[in-house]
């Protein structure tokens, strides 16, 4: 496949400043009639061919200036025809097959119901046209279908016109005023529902609000309609952003590739984001749904007004969006327990990324497959990059200059580089060299050394960025990191301070300490690094206990128990005294988190959890996933067993409290199954019993799953009777049946595997619904069951990516990176993992999508 490149880019020749579109609906046929408006680009080449994209489509006919015209040709898979002068009408007829659009791409069928989807490029899948995100136009639509089957016509912008037909048909016509670019077109055309709402703006614009679903599911609708509520006066008095049309639609659809989209006025989300109840809605899956439906609705400025130029600049969209909704979930609930939240998934997903063979930076140099590109990278690390803008200028200047960013390239289809432009003349500050977060990859590393003599301590701060594939040699990057010292004897320190690391190599001195202070070092993370800073034991557990930054407090946890079970996997250096020395300062520290009552019970859970495998994969240059897994284990069912009494009068504790949304009652449910988690490494057969009977007093999908999960690690008859149950109980509920099989692939069970084969047989699973692909197979890819001795998990993943490629290669080729790994995995496991990523690359007729992966995974 083709390489495109960023430095290739080129104006588009042509324009369509207005696009005419006819839908004739039909789940086995729907025709498309096309009238676009085009106009020679004074900034173009001036070449008289006009380029409409197109990806399995035939015309039909084609029309110049309403003359029907043989005179064109297709390239590959586009359409050309030779324009003499400077402005045309073009007309196309093409016919589609949304039943037969398994990779849910373009219009597509799901549950009797039709959707599109085209970021990025699935409206040439539709008809013809310049599908790049810099070609801008006004859109009418008109649609006609099956009253009965499609009593609901959707599209973009308002409503304009609609009537019925004698046969039984319907149409309707809608006009979006503002012009986008074709990825964010929508149609929908289904038998659908709404919750009604309404929101008047700043102005006093009254917005209809509408949440579309399947009859009977309105009632699980409320949560998400309250955080569009809560987002649209979020973003107006936070950044100053109203709404732009009198009505907002999202509609909820079961297949769906991602989490949801961004369509102008018109919302397509994963019902996964949408539909929550308290029996089937975990208190994560309503902390999901509220960051999802903010995210796609501050698109509508950050992605919608002002758009990409193309798809290299993919996180000017992606990260500042995900920014403005962590922000925006930061102020709904408890800031300190999101950013710790945001800060693991970096870590799980982001972090191995930079490490691996498909690092890029967050704006990628080329691609393949732009789909591949919609990564932790350019979303959550480009957030973070922008975070440390705002860190940098202070969050008044940041507002200021992201004013200055809307207003300057508002209906524009900006760079990256415009961004920065903006923050640089919005705030008034030099990002000079800060522009290298946007073109290096990999995740520097920084190493602290603290050194005291007479009253002074000095900071040492040395920092690398790892080589990545194509990039050998990287520059010095701008690193803030807030720091605080601390008086070991007080438990104080004198104020934060924000060093801005911008060399190789740079000395902070700090006067006026008698003693050697407690370094605290990127407090908040404030910067995406990873800190090297060897500190003792001692002082880790006073950070533990005291820091009052809650997330440097959380990784001071985190840090002690790395250290300790790194030294324990690395070599063998400990002896069994070292081994019990440290299981005494975590336990310690541990049974200090539970005990303390000035912690609400939401911190309390997360400075509870444990680094992960990966994360502690990462800190290894090559790893031993199963050594690593018994190490963790071992200390978990030392931690259970030795704090058994605390932590069941914790969970004892934890279970009075009744059911609700309150944060206090959310820690609750959060702590019960944490102690849970400890009870069942240490002592099995309480664990198995306390998560027995939470199961039965549950009155809240919270409570059932954690119950579950626990229960489906251990080898007790519980298990299959509360599965059983659980099945038999959500049976028909798409979403709860995910998790049923979700818990089970990603279980601590030592016959995952068999599980996962049998599950993979079970008359509830299909390739066709990315759901449930994702609910057992993803679940599996953690570590532990994916790395069984012999290499059995790393086939049953590659035989999947076989399966699902010639069906919905986006997905597929998602699960390539798990595989990827190998270089970073000790040797016998490594030879397995890579042969099986030569099996995948060897079959015939792969995607674009995973051929891309899986041929830089072994480059
Ligand atoms: N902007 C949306 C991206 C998206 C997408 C991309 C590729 C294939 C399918 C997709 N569905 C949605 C999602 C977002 O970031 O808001
Ligand atoms: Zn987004």
């Amino acid at each position: 496949p083709a390489t495109i490149r960023r430095e290739d880019y080129q104006p588009p020749a042509w324009l369509v400043p207005e696009t005419a579109l006819h839908f004739t609906l039909g789940l086995d046929r729907t025709q498309v009639r096309s009238a676009l408006q085009v106009r020679r680009n004074p900034a173009g080449d001036g070449s008289e061919t006009l380029r409409l994209n197109g990806d399995g489509l035939v015309p039909a006919g084609v029309w110049i200036d309403g003359e029907e015209t043989a005179e064109w040709t297709i390239d590959g898979s586009d359409l050309l025809l030779t324009l003499p002068g400077d402005a045309h009408e073009i007309g196309i007829a093409t016919d589609i097959a949304p039943s037969a659009n398994t990779q849910l791409m373009g219009l597509y069928a799901s549950n009797g119901m039709l959707c599109t989807q085209c970021e990025a490029e699935g409206f040439r899948r539709i008809t013809f046209f310049p599908d790049r995100p810099d070609v801008l136009s006004v859109y009418s639509v008109r649609m006609a279908g099956d009253k009965a089957a499609f009593p609901v016509l959707l599209s973009n912008g308002n409503c304009t016109a609609s009537g019925d037909n004698a046969d039984g048909t319907h149409w309707a016509e809608w006009h979006d005023p503002w012009p986008k670019p074709s990825y964010l077109f929508a149609l929908v055309a289904g038998d659908l529902v709404a919750n009604h709402d309404s929101f008047t703006t700043m102005s006093g614009r009254q917005v209809d609000l509408n949440i579309w679903v399947r009859d009977g599911d309105q009632d699980r609708t409320h949560h998400a309609m309250q955080a569009l509520k809560d987002s649209m006066k979020w973003d107006e008095e936070v950044f100053g952003r109203e709404y732009d049309l009198d009505l907002f639609n999202i509609v909820a659809v079961a297949d769906f590739n991602m989490g949801a989209m961004e369509n102008k006025g018109l919302n397509v989300f994963n019902t996964r984001y949408i539909l929550a109840d308290p029996d089937t809605a975990t208190d994560m899956d309503y902390d999901g749904i509220e960051g999802v439906v903010a995210h796609e609705y501050f698109h509508n400025w950050s992605g919608n007004r002002v758009t990409c130029r193309d798809w290299f600049q993919l996180s000017l969209k992606e990260g500042f969006t995900v920014l403005r909704d962590q922000l925006f979930s930061q102020d709904m609930g408890s800031a300190a327990v999101k950013r710790i939240e945001d800060v693991r998934v970096l870590r799980a997903a982001q972090f191995p990324e930079d490490s691996g063979p498909l690092a890029h930076p967050i704006r990628p140099d080329s691609y393949q497959e732009i789909s591949n590109f919609y990564t932790a990278t350019v979303y959550n690390k480009g957030a973070e990059v922008i975070r440390m803008m705002r860190t940098m200028v202070g969050a008044e200047r940041f507002r200021k200059a992201t004013d200055l960013y809307f207003d300057r390239h508002d209906g524009q289809a900006a760079t990256c580089e415009d961004f920065v432009k903006a923050i640089e003349d919005g705030a008034g500050a030099d990002l000079g060299q800060f522009r290298l977060w946007y073109a290096q990859a990999g995740t520097p590393r920084v190493e602290a050394r603290l050194s005291h003599a007479d009253g002074v301590a000095t900071l040492t701060l040395r920092q690398t960025v790892p080589p990545t594939p194509g990039q050998a040699d990287k520059q010095a990057m701008v690193i803030p990191l807030r720091l605080a010292l601390f008086d070991r004897s007080t438990g104080q320190h004198r104020g934060e301070e924000l060093v801005i690391l911008h060399e190789p190599q740079a000395e902070f001195s700090f006067a006026g300490f008698a003693t050697r202070p407690v370094l605290s070092l990127n407090r908040g993370f404030s910067a995406p690094v990873a800190i090297d800073a060897d500190q003792s034991n001692a002082d880790l557990v006073f950070l533990a206990a005291h820091d009052d930054d809650p997330f440097a407090r959380y990784e001071a946890m985190q840090q002690l128990v790395v250290q300790h079970l790194i030294a324990l996997v690395s070599g063998g250096t400990l002896c069994a005294a070292d081994r019990d020395a440290g299981r005494e300062a975590i336990g310690q520290a541990l049974a200090a988190v539970i005990d303390d009552p000035a912690l609400d019970d939401l911190m309390r859970g997360e400075l509870m959890i444990l680094p992960g495998e990966t994360y502690l994969g990462e800190q290894l240059l090559v790893a031993d996933p199963a050594v690593i897994h018994a190490e963790r284990e071992g200390l978990k069912a030392w931690l259970g067993a030795q704090l058994k009494d605390r932590l069941v009068a914790l969970h004892h504790r934890a279970s009075s409290v009744p059911y609700s949304l309150a944060a206090a009652a959310r820690g609750a449910r959060k702590i019960k199954t944490q102690a849970l988690v400890y009870l069942a490494a240490g002592v099995p057969d309480v664990a198995a019993q306390l998560a027995a009977q939470q199961f039965d007093d549950a009155d809240n999908m919270t409570d059932r799953q954690g119950a579950l999960m626990v229960l489906a690690g251990l080898d007790t008859p519980l298990r299959e009777v509360k599965l059983a149950a659980f099945h038999q109980r959500y049976a028909g509920n798409a979403l709860v049946i995910d998790k049923w099989f979700s818990l089970q692939a990603g279980s601590l069970h030592p016959r995952v595997v068999d599980h996962v084969r049998a599950l993979s047989q079970h008359p509830d699973f299909t390739l066709s619904n990315p759901n449930r692909v994702r609910a057992l197979y993803m679940a599996f890819t953690a570590p532990h069951a994916f790395h069984a001795d012999g290499g059995v998990g790393y086939r049953m993943i590659a035989d999947l990516i076989l399966a699902l490629d010639p069906i919905n290669p986006q997905t597929a080729a998602r699960f390539v990176a798990s595989l990827g790994r190998w270089r970073r995995i000790e040797p016998v496991r490594s030879a397995l993992m890579r042969a099986e990523l030569e099996r995948i690359a060897a079959a015939p007729g792969l995607s674009k999508d995973t051929f891309e992966q899986v041929s830089k995974s072994l480059g």
